[in-house]
């Protein structure tokens, strides 16, 4: 009888490991990996209740792994996000909060010197005024990042962070709702940044950046603040530029005064000298020149403040859409100049072929990620400028069937070069030729 207990009780629990086995084993395992993690975070000074509220009956949650691992094949050309970002709906609704909100609008910009334009459109961008900053529990979304996956140390950090909000007694657990990757609020904060930007302003004593307006505006604020934001400056004008304009300057690296911008042949963009209307513009006030899609498209001299609000979020399209939703709040212009609707954006698979063919023919790109970032576009830029091109280091379609060509004639012309030892000079004169007759 005991015999054909135990059997059973054996065949029993093989069954449930071949049913349940793997969630079973799973849950075990991340149950492990929280009460290392609640021991770690106790040797931070991190309160053992804290933790224990949030950690309460916490599974992770494989959404937020697979959010991760997702890389979009597609972009969406930048023209195309601006209409949403700044669509006209967005608009009026900003222009309703700056009514609204006008009394701790100007509380807020007299202490912190940041424009309440900016302010409500990070508002609007961020989180469309507080209707959708995301539904996830933080706590979990940042437990499942340290758990598992490729951003463990990011998770990590982010939870420890998050932990010690709560232990501050800002928020509790449960009122932590944000995205799944973390950042939490009317204008989405990461747990780090709320640490160490956030503010009480509505003076109850917690920072509150997802219930309370005041805190999420005034903190927003706050990290543009000391972030370097220039008290009453733009964050940068559309401009023009001459057409034999030197492109290699347009690099985002190249930061120089308004004279000498005037100097290469920048004007505004009625054509008017830059000195006019830049009076803002002192000596140590240097801009950069952005040409967001290349040299058929618009052009922007942006500054310092450009640059504080990709602290934010480091893209250029949200940093646009940021500084045109503020600009339209004020009255002024939206953008002129046409954008180069015919442009086809290249996929990811495209975007890394693109940086192989680069690297492969000698211009690196400083690895292969499928991301075109400064590295590739100095690539880019090196290798159309060796062919007789634009160098604006602008990677659109057009561009990459040009350099595809390329990949096909260069072990060619390497043959034969190899064949009739030639100097550098007539290699690169051999390459403009052979390339220029194939575009
Ligand atoms: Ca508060």
């Amino acid at each position: 009888m005991k015999y054909t207990i135990g059997h059973s009780l054996k065949a029993l629990l093989l069954f449930s490991f071949l049913l349940f086995g793997y969630s079973v084993f799973a849950d075990t395992e991340f149950d492990n990996w929280k009460r290392d993690f609640r021991e770690f975070a106790i040797t931070q000074g991190i309160s053992a209740s804290t933790i224990d509220a949030a950690f309460r009956g916490l599974l992770p949650d494989q959404k937020v792994i697979e959010n991760d691992n997702h890389q979009s094949e597609f972009v969406k050309p930048l023209w195309k996000y601006l209409e949403s970002a700044i669509s006209e709906k967005r608009l009026a609704t900003a222009k309703k909060m700056l009514d609204e909100h006008h009394e701790l609008l100007s509380k807020i910009e007299a202490q912190y010197g940041v424009q309440r334009e900016y302010l409500v459109a990070i508002w609007g961008i961020e989180s469309n005024y507080g209707s959708n900053y995301g539904n996830k529990n933080i706590i979990r979304s940042l437990a499942t990042l340290a758990y598992q996956g490729r951003r463990q140390e990011f998770g990590k950090k982010q939870l420890l962070a998050a932990l010690r909000i709560i232990d501050r007694g800002d928020v509790s657990p449960s009122q932590m709702i944000g995205s799944w990757a973390g950042a939490m609020g009317l204008t989405q904060f990461i747990p780090t940044t709320y640490e160490e930007y956030a503010v009480d302003f509505d003076g109850d004593g917690k920072r509150n950046l997802i219930q309370s307006i005041p805190d999420a505006l005034a903190s927003t604020a706050n990290y543009l603040s000391k972030s370097g934001w220039k008290e009453g400056e733009s964050w940068g004008h559309e401009v023009k530029l001459s057409n034999n304009f030197n492109w290699s300057l347009a690099d985002m690296q190249t930061w120089l005064g308004i004279g000498c911008w005037q100097h290469a042949g920048v004007t505004q963009i009625s054509g008017d000298p830059l000195l006019h209307t830049f009076d803002d513009i002192s000596g140590d006030n240097l801009s950069a020149l952005l040409l967001p899609t290349g040299h058929t498209g618009p052009a922007f001299l942006v500054k310092k403040n450009f640059k504080v609000i990709k602290r934010y979020n480091n893209a250029n399209s949200y940093a646009l859409a940021v500084s045109y939703l503020g600009d339209q709040m004020m009255g002024r212009q939206g953008i002129m100049a046409q954008w180069p609707l015919d442009d086809v954006m290249l996929t990811r698979s495209e975007r890394t072929e693109l940086q192989q063919i680069l690297t492969d023919n000698g211009f690196d790109t400083q690895g292969i990620d499928g991301r075109i970032g400064p590295n590739t576009q100095a690539a880019l830029r090196t290798w159309q400028k060796t062919v007789g091109l634009v160098a604006d280091g602008y990677a659109n379609k057009k561009i990459f069937e040009s350099l595809k060509k390329l990949a096909i004639v260069k072990p060619a012309i390497a043959k034969e070069e190899k064949h009739n030892q030639v100097t550098q000079e007539q290699k690169e004169s051999d390459l403009q030729k052979v390339t220029q007759k194939l575009l």
